[in-house]
């Protein structure tokens, strides 16, 4: 049969493809999906045969589909809760503009000072957990994107379209992520930005699947218990029944391993990478074993021996900017003040102990110890202060300045740090004098600060 043998809808005695007689709005694109079954390309016919495990099924679909429900939305949350922590209103959160997917302004709290910790720890870690369950799903619903025609219905082409935004986007999301990791600078194009947008991508399509797929999900659960099935070894695995989206094979081979087995392999996979991430969170020797995480993994020994972001040479800062002729500028109110090194020790000293959070994935904690920033501000007499921006001596950079929030300068755990674990810091660590303030992002927590700006509550 051809396009033009087929008798306009409505006319033909209904075949089991035809629309009811009398629906409307059916009979020009039905053509179409018949035009497309009737020209499949080559191999088509055949691929729903190739695709033989007996494992695929909507069942295990929808197991691997309630680990990545429950798993992406966190990832996601803790992903905005770290562009929040940026403080985007300040101009220093990537993208700058999200237009209007801008979140809701709110100061970045310091307490709990793990907070930053946490939501970065749980972004990058369990991002990097949920991939081997991404690649099951997909592996398990894999034969759907061979199916012919690829549409039936002007509303499965909207669902085969929300379908390549959401596989595309988790893919995407996946690999701008793991490659910010490994080599921030490969990309062309803005990374920050890039996984932001493409986020939002991804959870649009993600709500739209959820109302289209997730009552065929429960009953596909329910339909066999998972006791029952993680009980049942290799010998006693079965197909499912045939279902009407075609997951399970047409032709499935004998079981080479069973549910369980399959789900181990997964499982075991993700605590594999889990176990090979949360080094990066831990000091001393552990700290190795973050295989995954190149970045911070030698930070060397002894009290300044942990992970460096960008060492002083990379930065361009040198020796002698740093040495007896490095002053502290403090500006407030249009006032300019100067103290050396020598003198902020003169001050009252705090010690600390408090985490770097880098958004690249590690933390370390380390007990820190310097002037308070507040006693900073009354030192320059700055009175209210709505903000302080912090400046570094490296020239180039996009971490070479930061500003704070006013709960940031406040907090009495917030210093300008000039010693860790009990000796001066090191160059790389920001000598003569560093940002540390609880629960604020690493990449804030400026090194060689040269000069502190408190701004008024208001303007500035
Ligand atoms: N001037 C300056 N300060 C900086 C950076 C930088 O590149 N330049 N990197 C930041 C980042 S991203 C992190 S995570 C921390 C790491 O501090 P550390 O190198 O002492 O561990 O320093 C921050 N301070
Ligand atoms: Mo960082």
């Amino acid at each position: 049969m051809n396009a033009q043998s087929t008798p306009p809808a409505g006319d033909s005695p209904a075949g089991p493809r035809r629309a009811p007689r009398g629906r409307p709005g059916y009979g020009f694109p039905r053509r179409w999906w018949a035009v497309l079954a009737e020209h499949p390309p080559p191999g088509a016919a055949t691929a729903n045969r190739r695709w033989r495990s007996p494992l695929r099924g909507p069942w295990l679909t929808s197991v691997f589909a309630v680990v990545l429900l429950v798993g992406l939305p966190l990832v996601f949350l803790t992903g905005l809760l770290d562009y929040v922590a940026y403080a985007p209103r300040f101009g220093q959160a990537y993208p700058r503009d999200v237009g209007w997917l801008r979140l809701p302004p709110f100061d970045w709290p310091t307490r709990p000072s793990w907070l930053f910790r946490l939501t970065q720890g749980v972004h990058v870690g369990l991002g990097i957990t949920l991939v081997p369950v991404v690649l099951a799903k997909l592996w398990s619903v894999l034969p759907k994107l061979f199916d012919w025609p690829p549409a039936r219905s002007v509303a499965q082409v909207l669902e085969r379209l929300s379908l390549l935004l959401l596989v595309g986007g988790i893919l995407f999301e996946i690999a701008t992520g793991l490659l910010d990791i490994q080599y921030a600078y490969l990309f062309g194009f803005d990374f920050y930005t890039a996984h932001y947008f493409g986020a939002w991508v991804f959870v649009a399509a993600l709500v739209a699947h959820v109302a289209l797929r997730s009552r065929r999900m429960l009953t596909a659960l329910r339909s066999r218990p998972l006791r029952r099935e993680l009980a049942t070894g290799r010998a006693a695995t079965r197909p499912e029944p045939p279902d009407p989206d075609g997951l399970v094979a047409a032709r499935p081979r004998p079981a080479t391993t069973s549910r369980r087995g399959a789900l181990a392999l997964v499982g075991g996979l993700s605590l594999l990478l889990a176990a090979l991430t949360v080094g990066q969170h831990l000091d001393g020797p552990w700290r190795r074993t973050a295989l995954l995480l190149p970045r911070g993994r030698q930070p060397g020994g002894g009290p300044t021996g942990f992970p460096v972001n960008r060492t002083a040479a990379a930065a361009g800062v040198q020796a002698a900017d740093t040495g007896p002729g490095w002053r502290l500028t403090l500006r407030a109110n249009g006032r300019a003040v100067t103290v050396d090194r020598a003198g902020l020790l003169a001050m009252a000293q705090h010690t600390v102990t408090l985490p770097i959070a880098c958004v690249e994935g590690w933390s370390t904690v380390q007990t820190w110890s310097g002037v308070r920033l507040r006693d900073l501000a009354a030192h320059v007499r700055a009175g209210r202060i709505g903000a302080a921006h912090v400046r570094s001596l490296e020239k180039a950079g996009l971490f070479r300045q930061a500003t704070l929030q006013a709960n940031q300068v406040h907090d009495a755990d917030a210093l300008l740090a000039l010693r860790v674990n009990g000796v001066d810091l090191t160059l790389d660590h920001g000598y003569p004098a560093r940002v540390i303030v609880p629960a604020l992002p690493g990449v804030h927590c400026t090194k060689w600060v040269t000069e502190i700006e408190f701004r008024g509550r208001t303007g500035g």
